[in-house]
């Protein structure tokens, strides 16, 4: 059977999770907001303008669209200065091996990502041609846990939501997953994602047995 299986991008193919949060400390700090790893839990898979939101939060800032549009511009431009050297290496372990298997086994691949930099670090990384469709945070108005990014992809690869895979290693990225009607798949930590279907700390340790059952 053919089914999709749409990928995350940010912590799933790559690890800019830790760019986005050097990006994000350097605003947080000329702030003087604390800004924590744990703190950047609650961003990842959120888009950049309610991320700031979330920071600003956190230090009860408040602060006028004129300031926010500046330092929204500063944080992508800082986080895009870290992306100039990407290449192949910072592709996270397992993932070649699944999206080679996927295709030999003649199955559809998509793109379901927050951030608006996807395309870049596809192509930086090679991992470009493996994508049947991308649907990241250009084409779409709701940000996860809203479905809208994994139900568009799905459908532009002509599959039923049913019959569509997700791996996502945020959680509001696994609850967009389970609101579509998707089967989730963590990648990452199981307290953290303990709304996942299926839970695996990396793709090392998803083995081909467990892509052909999803398959079949
Ligand atoms: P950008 P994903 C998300 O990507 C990141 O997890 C999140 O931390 C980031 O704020 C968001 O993309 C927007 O990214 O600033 O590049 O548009 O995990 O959905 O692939
Ligand atoms: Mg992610």
């Amino acid at each position: 059977n053919t089914k999709a299986f749409i990928f995350d991008l940010d912590g799933v193919i790559v690890d800019t999770a830790k760019y986005h949060y050097l990006a994000w400390l350097k605003i947080a700090n000329q702030l003087g907001i604390e800004f924590t790893h744990e703190h950047n839990e609650l961003l990842k898979g959120v888009s950049r303008v309610r991320s700031l939101d979330i920071i600003l939060g956190l230090g009860k800032v408040e602060a006028s669209q004129e300031d926010k549009n500046k330092w929204l511009l500063q944080k992508n431009e800082d986080y895009l200065s870290y992306l100039v050297d990407m290449d192949e290496s910072e592709i996270l372990p397992g993932v070649m091996p699944i999206l080679n298997y996927l295709k030999e086994q003649n199955q559809l691949i998509a793109l379901g990502s927050a951030s608006k930099n996807a395309r870049p670090i596809l192509e930086k990384t090679g991992t470009l041609p493996f994508f049947d469709a991308i649907v990241d945070g250009n084409d779409v108005s709701n940000a996860k846990p809203d479905p809208e990014v994994f139900l568009l992809a799905a459908k532009l690869l002509n599959i039923k939501p049913e019959d569509s895979i997700v791996f996502e290693d945020s959680v509001a990225g696994i609850q967009a997953a389970n609101i579509g009607g998707m089967v989730s798949i963590g990648i990452g930590d199981a307290e953290t994602l303990h709304e996942a279907k299926h839970l695996f700390k990396d793709f090392t340790q998803m083995d081909k047995s467990f892509i052909d059952a999803l398959i079949n």
